[in-house]
């Protein structure tokens, strides 16, 4: 298939207003750290120096936890849901206004397509927004428990994958409920949260009721272990959550962890092989494939396996691998060096273990952290590119012959955070769901999110869910559960 020529459509950057340098948010304003460093923040497609952020120190935590627990007692705890929820919709609100300078910004400092962040980093996080803004007044009424009470300071942790988006599943779930919040973004994405305090300010939030701390690991863990955080959201890699979860055992602090995931999309023979393809090409390509629910391991039916493989093949070579803020780019940067490093080592383990790479040949440009769409053909379930989450471009493709096979093969990994199944047959995609242990099977579709949909993992993947009714209960204690 031939790939049609465009004209470059890129995006203008002038929307965006970079300081040189960002203190911390804490207690409603800027501030400079106390005992803190400073890194600097690049643009992964270029390796441009976006800015210079602070390395929050231990002080700098205790001072935000302070103004969140001050916020909490003071004022965000004894305000009415009603009242709590005007603050969220004015967010939302502020959100959609400045939607392009977000989807911009968030471009630039991860890598991701513009058309990516602009039609669905951005506008979901602002439908989180809204969403909890409506349950705000009504938490009696979502079937929580009696008399639901916010936990009170929580301390929320996120990646750099979709840094905006899941800043909003954590945020926007927290304030519904009455807690005040101290949120530490990625190391490499954190000026979409620096821009959210702009936003916090402009809708005029108290004080101390959201607080944004930039750093790396060593800050994560000062909020992990901080004596004065009820609460704990972590979404990231498994061992930093298994090292959360050994940190805080023993203490009274509640935890939800959304985690790695290594999800199967199962084809079988009878699907409409063109919408699957789509479907295969969006399950892992999608945000270059830095997706924890993406769809990196294929199972296809062994008597199609050729012709998928042939379309997908050639749908491949059709993608637009390059500047993200191009309107007409598919596949941008990958985050990172580090993150680069980490899929060239598990796909040259890939191919030192006899799988069959193949990649689709596209130019990639000479300056910044790029990786060719990959496909792993010839795959065995021992190998490590079909057990080790990659996080990246790279698609593990794998065989069945029965639904039997499929479920076994599909569960054969230390993850369950979700799945997908392709087939005509309703009978067999319940029958699939059923059996698939994963927080999100999705059918005839894949990587489908929504405010009131729960999202969350089984076994390694964590625990706990986000979005829905059931994103609420974590951030609240009942009578009942105490
Ligand atoms: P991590 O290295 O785990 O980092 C996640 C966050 O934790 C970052 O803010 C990180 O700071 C911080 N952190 C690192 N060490 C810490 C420590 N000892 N204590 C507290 N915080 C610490 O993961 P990542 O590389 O950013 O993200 C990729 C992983 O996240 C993948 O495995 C992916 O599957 C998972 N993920 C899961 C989900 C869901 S919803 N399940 C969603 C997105 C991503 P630094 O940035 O400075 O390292």
């Amino acid at each position: 298939m031939a790939k049609f020529e465009y004209a470059p459509a890129p995006e203008s950057r002038a929307v965006v207003d970079l300081a040189p340098s960002y203190g911390l948010f804490i207690n409603g304003e800027f501030t400079e750290s106390q005992g803190g460093s400073a890194f600097k923040t690049v643009n992964p497609a270029t390796e441009e120096v976006l800015s210079e952020v602070t390395d929050a120190s231990a002080a700098d935590v205790d001072r935000a936890v302070a103004a969140a627990r001050r916020a909490y007692n003071g004022v965000w705890g004894r305000m009415s849901g009603a009242d709590r929820g005007k603050y969220l919709f004015r967010i939302a609100r502020i959100l959609q206004e400045r939607a392009r300078e977000f989807a911009v910004l968030e471009t630039l400092d991860n890598g991701k397509p513009i058309k990516e962040s602009r039609d669905v980093d951005v506008p979901l996080a602002a439908a989180h927004f809204f969403y909890h803004a409506g349950w705000a007044d009504k938490l009696e009424y979502a079937g929580l428990g009696t008399n639901p009470r916010a936990h009170g300071v929580v301390g929320q942790v996120i990646p750099w994958n979709f840094p905006l988006l899941m800043l909003a599943w954590k945020i926007a779930p927290a304030l519904a409920t009455g807690n005040t919040v101290v949120l530490k973004p990625a190391e490499t994405t954190p000026l979409t949260a620096l821009l959210f305090a702009d936003v916090v300010q402009q809708a005029d939030l108290p004080p101390g009721v959201v607080n944004i701390v930039t750093g790396a690991g060593g800050t994560g863990q000062a909020i992990v272990d901080h004596p004065d955080i009820d609460k704990l959201a972590f979404t990231g890699s498994t061992g930093v959550g298994k090292m959360i979860a050994r940190s805080i055992a023993g203490t009274r602090k509640k935890a939800t962890l959304e985690l790695g995931g290594k999800a199967a999309n199962i084809i079988f023979e009878d699907a409409a092989i063109d919408q699957a393809v789509e479907g295969i090409v969006n399950g892992i390509f999608f945000n270059q494939g830095h997706v924890c629910c993406a769809g990196s391991r294929l199972l296809v039916q062994e008597n199609i396996a050729e012709d998928v493989e042939r379309r997908l093949k050639r749908r491949l070579q059709t993608l637009r691998v390059g500047d993200p803020l191009d309107k007409n780019t598919d596949v941008g940067a990958i985050n990172s060096k580090a993150q680069l490093s980490r899929i060239t080592e598990l796909t040259d383990a890939g191919e030192a273990e006899g799988a069959e790479r193949w990649d689709n040949g596209c130019e990639l440009p000479a300056k910044g952290f790029w990786f060719r769409p990959t496909v792993f053909t010839g795959v065995s379930q021992g190998h490590r590119i079909a057990q080790e989450e990659i996080f990246g471009p790279v698609l593990s493709v794998l065989t069945f012959r029965t639904p039997q096979e499929a479920v076994a093969k599909a569960n054969n990994t230390p993850y369950g955070l979700s799945a997908g199944v392709w087939t005509e047959k309703g009978s067999r995609i319940l029958w699939m769901a059923d059996q698939l242990r994963a927080g999100v099977v999705w059918a005839n579709t894949f990587n489908k999110f929504d405010p009131t949909s729960p999202f969350g993992g089984y076994k390694e993947s964590g625990y706990g869910r986000e979005g829905g009714r059931h994103g609420l209960s974590a951030y609240v204690t009942t009578e009942s559960n105490g």
